[in-house]
């Protein structure tokens, strides 16, 4: 074969997109749920990127259950995947299951939501949204709208998130982390509603029949349970959005279509589509490249006012 040939063929070679070097993998993913319409996308998101990006995907929905996820994660090491990623339903409990997938030489990719373990070598890396900042934002907006009133008292009821779990713990701790430079928001009532429309309606209809201090907002920790909330509002003969403020946070499309009713005020987004990141960082922590070991995403925060020209833009 001639020189100029040869060097043809490896020009061409270089020319051929790295998916096509780079062997098809097995991933074993176990999600929290199917709780919320952030989840929803979340898992969506997932599984086009697997397929887009050719690797075979194990998916286990937990329903909310951490031994679903151990469990699921056991069977991932059983059938020697080459890649585990999982968002946990909760911070802690992980130390075991995560050894024994060390021990079978599997990487770990945290998705979305952090687990705390004594040794972090027991996972590769981190991707997912900055749960705290999240918690600012929101009491950053309360705080400016406070601003334009400033002698009114205001009493906030809380809907926490799953307990226990990253997001819920990180949002209340950025909430009241800025909230407290002003000493007329108060924190009257705090409950998790589990980040379900259900649960979240249920814990505002207890709020509500609790008539000792009126309520001036509602921070939520995700938009399905301010949804839950916005009804239970309603039915108690109160104008969502007017008699009560509702800050509420992940930026569903749900929460956009409140804001142009006029009933919630504002949500801080938290972007589910984690997909193709998650994918592209599966291939690099398989072939041994090197990765961050926390890696975050860009989201926006969006009032009432921007919702009916945003919507359109919503991918999730
Ligand atoms: C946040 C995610 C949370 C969403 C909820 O990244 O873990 O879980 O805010 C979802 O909607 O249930």
């Amino acid at each position: 074969m001639t020189a100029r040939r040869r060097t043809l063929i490896t020009a061409a070679a270089l020319w051929l997109p790295v998916a096509a070097f780079a062997a098809p993998i097995t991933m074993g993913f176990s999600q929290v749920g199917a709780e919320s319409e952030w989840r929803t996308a979340n898992t969506a998101s997932i599984k086009a990127a697997a397929k887009a990006a050719g690797v075979t995907l194990k998916f286990a929905d937990a329903q909310q259950k951490q031994e679903n996820q151990v469990k699921a994660i056991r069977s991932f090491i059983a059938q020697k995947v080459d890649v585990i990623a999982f968002s946990p339903v909760v911070e802690s409990g992980w130390d075991t299951v995560l050894k024994e997938a060390k021990a079978a030489n599997i990487p770990v990719i945290l998705t979305d939501r952090a687990v705390k373990v004594a040794d972090a070598s027991l996972y590769v890396t981190f991707i997912g949204s900055d749960f705290v900042e999240e918690g600012r934002k929101a009491a950053r907006w309360l705080l400016e709208r406070a601003a334009k009133t400033p002698n009114a008292a205001l009493n906030i009821v809380e809907l926490q998130g799953t307990v226990g779990s990253a997001p819920a713990i990180d949002r209340k701790k950025g909430f009241e982390e800025v909230i407290k430079s002003n000493p007329r928001l108060q924190i009257i009532r705090s409950q998790s509603g589990e980040f379900t429309r259900a649960k979240g309606k249920e814990v505002m209809e207890s709020f509500l029949k609790q008539r000792d201090k009126k309520i001036d907002v509602l921070f939520a920790h995700n938009d399905d349970m301010a949804i839950g909330a916005i009804q239970a509002i309603e039915e108690a003969g109160l104008k969502p959005g007017q008699d009560i403020v509702i800050i509420s946070i992940d930026g569903v499309r749900g929460a956009f279509e409140a804001m142009k009713a006029g009933k919630l005020n504002v949500t801080v987004e938290c972007n589910p589509l984690l997909g193709p990141q998650l994918m592209r960082l599966a291939q690099d922590v398989v072939t041994k490249k090197p990765v961050e070991k926390r890696i975050t995403v860009e989201e926006g925060v969006f009032p009432a006012e921007v919702a009916a020209k945003e919507l359109p833009n919503r991918k999730y």
